[in-house]
C-alpha cells in the first residue's frame, strides 16, 4: 500500500502558497508579455504520471525500457507542431527557450564563429549573445541595434554583415515591438553564406494563428517558447529545414540536455493541438487588436510609446519621459494596484536594467480570459493613475479594488 496523500493533505505550507498564486492570478491583471494562462488540459497533463518517465533518445530509439507511451506522445507532439508551422522538422525536448537557443548554436557553430544578434537593450534576448551568458564566452556575438524611429534598417544590417563575415544570423527578440521583415533579413543571410535563424518565442501564438506573418518558410532554424503566446506549457521547441534536422537533434540530445520532461512533453501536444483549432486563430488576432486599443489609448493619454508603434502583442512606454516615474517605481506601484507588469530597459537606457526608464506590457494573458478593446481601455486609465498616485498606497488600493472588480467578470478557471 503506498501513503500517497495530496498536496492539501500532505504540505500545508506548499498548498497555502499554491492557492495565494491562484488567488492572485484570478484577481490581478497579468500584462507581462511573456505570459499567458493555459487551459485546464494542458494543467492536466502538466500534473501526469509522464513526470515519472525517463526517455533520453527519441521516439523508437530510447535509452530505457517501458517507452510505448512516450513514443506516442512525443510524436504526437512533433506532428501537431510541424502541421501548426508547416515545419519540415521539429525538435519538442528542449526545456526552455534558453536551452533551445543553446542547442541551436551547438548544432552549427564552432567556438569562436561569429553571430550577429539584436542588442538587448534595443530588444534582443539574453541568450542572443548578451555578454553575461555562456554562450557570449563561447562564440563571438555582434549586436545590431533600431534606428530612432524604431526600426531596423536592413541596409546598415547589410554593411555590418558584410564586415563580420557571421556564420550565423539571429533574428527575434523579446522586448521589441515592430515587424521584421523576413525576406530581407535571411537574403541578407544568404548574400553573406550565414545560416539563418529565428527566435520567434514571443510570437509564435501569434504566428500559429495567423496573426503575424510566419519565418518558418524563410529561415533555416527557428527557435521558441511554447509558454508566451503559444499558450502552452513553460519549454522551448526548435524547427528547422530537413538539412539541420539531424544535428539539431544531436545538439538537444545528447548535446546540451540528458532525459526530456515528458509530462512538459505531452503538455505541448496538448497545447499544439489547441492551437491547431479555428478558434485559437481568433485569439491570436483579438491579441493584435487589443495591444493596437491599448496603445491607442496611451497614446490619447500623451504616452511616450518605445519603438514607434506596435505591431504584434506587447508595448513599450517610456514612463520617465511620459510622467517621471521609474520603471522600477512604476512596476511596485501596478502591483499594488493588481496589475503585473514588467520594468524593462530601453534603447540606450541611461538608467541601469534594475531601475531601467520604462516597462513592457503584453495582452496574451488578459487576451486568453475575454478582454477585448473596452476593457484595454480600462486598464490604460488605471495604469496612468496608478503612475499618476505618486505611490500613495490609498490611491492604488482603490484601483487595486477596481481591477478586482472587472477580474471577476472574467474569471481564468471557470
Ligand atoms: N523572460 C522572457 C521575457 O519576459 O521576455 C524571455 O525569456
Amino acid at each position: 500500500m503506498n501513503t500517497y496523500r495530496s498536496l492539501k493533505e500532505s504540505d500545508k505550507a506548499a498548498y497555502d502558497a499554491l492557492r495565494g498564486e491562484m488567488k492572485r492570478e484570478e484577481q490581478g491583471l497579468e500584462l507581462i508579455a511573456s505570459e499567458n494562462t493555459v487551459s485546464p488540459a494542458v494543467l492536466d497533463a502538466l500534473g501526469s504520471v509522464f513526470t515519472n518517465k525517463y526517455s533520453e533518445g527519441y521516439p523508437g530509439n530510447r535509452y530505457y525500457g517501458g517507452q510505448q507511451y512516450t513514443d506516442i506522445i512525443e510524436t504526437l507532439a512533433i506532428d501537431r507542431v510541424k502541421t501548426l508551422f508547416g515545419a519540415e522538422h521539429a525538435n519538442v525536448q528542449p526545456l526552455s527557450g534558453a536551452s533551445a537557443n543553446l542547442a541551436a548554436y551547438a548544432a552549427v557553430l564552432a567556438p569562436g564563429d561569429t553571430v550577429l544578434g539584436m542588442d538587448l537593450s534595443h530588444g534582443g534576448h539574453l541568450t542572443h549573445g548578451h555578454p553575461v551568458t555562456l554562450p557570449a564566452k563561447v562564440y563571438r556575438f555582434v549586436r545590431y541595434q533600431t534606428e530612432a524611429d524604431g526600426t531596423i534598417d536592413y541596409d546598415t544590417l547589410e554593411a555590418l554583415a558584410i564586415a563580420e563575415k557571421p556564420k550565423l544570423m539571429l533574428a527575434g527578440f523579446s522586448s521589441y515591438t515592430r515587424q521584421l521583415d523576413y525576406e530581407r533579413f535571411t537574403a541578407i543571410a544568404k548574400k553573406v553564406g550565414a545560416i539563418s535563424m529565428m527566435d520567434m518565442a514571443h510570437i509564435a501564438g501569434m504566428i500559429a494563428g495567423e496573426a503575424l506573418p510566419s519565418p518558418v518558410p524563410y529561415f533555416d532554424i527557428v527557435t521558441a517558447t511554447t509558454h508566451k503566446t503559444l499558450r502552452g506549457p513553460r519549454g522551448g521547441l526548435i524547427l528547422c529545414k530537413e538539412p539541420f534536422a539531424k544535428a539539431i537533434d544531436k545538439a538537444v540530445f545528447p548535446g546540451v540536455q540528458g532525459g526530456p520532461h515528458m509530462h512538459m512533453v505531452l503538455a505541448k501536444a496538448v497545447a499544439f493541438g489547441e492551437a491547431l483549432r479555428p478558434e485559437f486563430k481568433i485569439y491570436a488576432h483579438q491579441i493584435l487588436e487589443n495591444a493596437k486599443a491599448l496603445e491607442a489609448e496611451f497614446v490619447s493619454l500623451g504616452y511616450a510609446i518605445v519603438f514607434g508603434k506596435t505591431e504584434n502583442h506587447m508595448l513599450l512606454i517610456d514612463t520617465v519621459k511620459s510622467r517621471g516615474v521609474s520603471g522600477k517605481d512604476a512596476q511596485a506601484w501596478l502591483d499594488l494596484s493588481g496589475i503585473s507588469i514588467n520594468k524593462n530597459v530601453l534603447p540606450d537606457d541611461p538608467r541601469g536594467p534594475l531601475d531601467p526608464s520604462g516597462i513592457r506590457i503584453g495582452v496574451p494573458a488578459v487576451t486568453t480570459r475575454g478582454m477585448k478593446e473596452g476593457e484595454m481601455r480600462q486598464i490604460a486609465g488605471w495604469i496612468d493613475r496608478a503612475l499618476r498616485s505618486g505611490g500613495k498606497k490609498r490611491a492604488l488600493g482603490a484601483i487595486r479594488k477596481e481591477v478586482k472588480t472587472l477580474c471577476k467578470a472574467f474569471p481564468i478557471y471557470r
